[in-house]
């Protein structure tokens, strides 16, 4: 079906005094996915792989990519001439890089964690490195050295053994030269050249050519997700994931001190991800004037973007809310937890304490979600579908895990052993109390 190109490109409109409960909550709501349909087409998928491995791999890779390879992986050190970038692409990657590296570095707390709970008895908690992890760059409609660089520079910064990148071929069979370029800067040791669930089960699973990881981070569409919580919840994979994710998503909160052509241009730079991306605009007493002038910039902008089909369709399936004042705003937004929340208006500093439930803030007119997308430092995997209320984004952490440890002397066994007893007698755990007695027994001799 062919867009009309005459329409106005417009977001739906609503006023929050003039909706019920029933549309309130329906505008919170993300669309629903229909997640039987795609697990019966993702489970036979990662069943094969695990079984066939590299042939299935290569199959898969024809049959979706349509690209026949001879082999799935490439290994470090990188051809030069498959990461070969001109001159400003490389500095713009360095840059974000250096920035990236810069925030996530800074996250990392090395210290021994040590507390003396009571006297004789101390605990403590340190950090390690989880040791292989699995990134995946989705292919699709855009390149994405930008996934690149969030997901390994954590990964390099948290100190894994092993990076290996999981991203669709071109059609000639290679790897994006700018992935590449990232992935040999935050050495990765290998690229795999799948998508979708097949790469997923690669990863879980590991094949001839392609190491089974600990851990799979990176966003993809609805197959890869679904592959990622199945091998997730297989505990013959024995891997995790880093988080369910969705269509992207922004959330601007503006008044009449915003400026139009900024409001309408971050909408529209969410919106031009995918037909499915969700753009809300919550308008503080807007007068009529800024809300049709933001409007009439939305259509503009919009018109001009080489990928105006996709934002066809996205933007009239996003919507404006009305409301009254800022604490109202914030309520809606924390209800919805958005992915990015854009707080664009005089005084949005003092808000940013209010905010409850986001992926990542910006703050003020000058604070575009492109910088977060690329290269301020902050991380662009973040949570999406309203997990955001009980998921963080991608962090240094993600590719950490703690262990405890604890030391007791004597005299610290003595102080909390009758606790330790007592707890065991209620639980009736006989060798547990026993484990506390039997050394009991011999310092009280002392
Ligand atoms: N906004 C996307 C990330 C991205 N933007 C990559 C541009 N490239 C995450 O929601
Ligand atoms: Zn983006």
């Amino acid at each position: 079906e062919q867009p009309d190109t005459n329409k106005i490109i417009k977001m739906q409109r609503f006023n929050s005094s003039k909706i019920d409960d029933i549309q309130r909550i329906s505008l919170l709501q993300r669309p629903i996915i229909k997640s039987s349909d795609i697990l019966s087409k993702v489970h036979p998928i990662i069943d094969d792989v695990r079984k066939r491995g590299d042939m299935a791999l290569i199959e898969y890779t024809l049959k979706f990519d349509k690209v026949q390879l001879s082999t799935p992986v490439i290994s470090s050190p990188f051809s030069p001439e498959d990461m070969k970038i001109d001159d400003t692409t490389r500095q713009a990657i360095d840059q974000a890089y250096d920035n990236i590296y810069k925030f996530h570095d800074a996250q990392y707390d090395r210290s021994t964690l040590i507390v003396e709970t009571m006297p004789g008895v101390t605990c403590s908690r340190f950090s390690r490195p989880i040791e292989k992890v699995g990134i995946y760059i989705p292919g699709g409609t855009a390149i994405l050295p930008s996934t690149t660089l969030m997901l390994g520079i954590p990964a390099k910064v948290a100190g894994c053994k092993e990076i290996i990148i999981a991203s669709p071929p071109r059609k000639d069979g290679k790897v994006v030269p700018e992935v590449l370029y990232v992935a040999h800067k935050v050495g990765a040791s290998k690229v795999v050249l799948a998508g979708g669930a097949q790469a997923i089960a690669a990863l879980a699973y590991g094949t001839k050519t392609v190491p089974k990881v600990d851990k799979i981070c990176g966003p993809g569409n609805q197959y890869v997700t679904a592959a990622k919580m199945v091998v997730q919840s297989d505990s013959s994979a024995m891997v995790s994931i880093d988080m369910p994710a969705g269509p992207s998503e922004l959330l601007v909160i503006a008044d009449n001190t915003s400026i139009p052509s900024y409001v309408a241009s971050d909408l529209l730079s969410q919106a031009e991800h995918g037909t499915d991306s969700q753009v809300v605009l919550i308008g503080v007493s807007l007068t009529p004037e800024h809300l049709s002038n933001i409007e009439n910039e939305i259509h503009k902008q919009a018109s001009r973007l080489p990928r105006v089909d996709i934002v066809r369709e996205s933007i009239p399936k996003s919507f404006i809310l009305d409301v009254n004042d800022m604490e109202e705003a914030m309520k809606f937004s924390n209800d919805y937890a958005p992915e990015h929340l854009i707080l664009h208006f005089d005084d949005a500093d003092k808000w940013v304490e209010k905010v409850q439930n986001a992926g990542s803030v910006f703050v003020g007119a000058y604070s575009p979600e492109s910088c977060g997308d690329y290269a301020s430092g902050t991380n662009h995997t973040l949570p999406t579908y309203g997990y955001a209320r009980m998921y963080s984004g991608v962090n240094t952490l993600t590719f950490l895990k703690h262990i405890t440890a604890q030391k007791l002397t004597k005299e610290g066994l003595k102080n909390l052993g009758y606790t330790v007893m007592r707890l065991a007698e209620v639980e009736e755990l006989e060798a547990h109390r026993n484990a506390v007695y039997v050394r009991i027994k011999d310092i009280e001799k002392e």
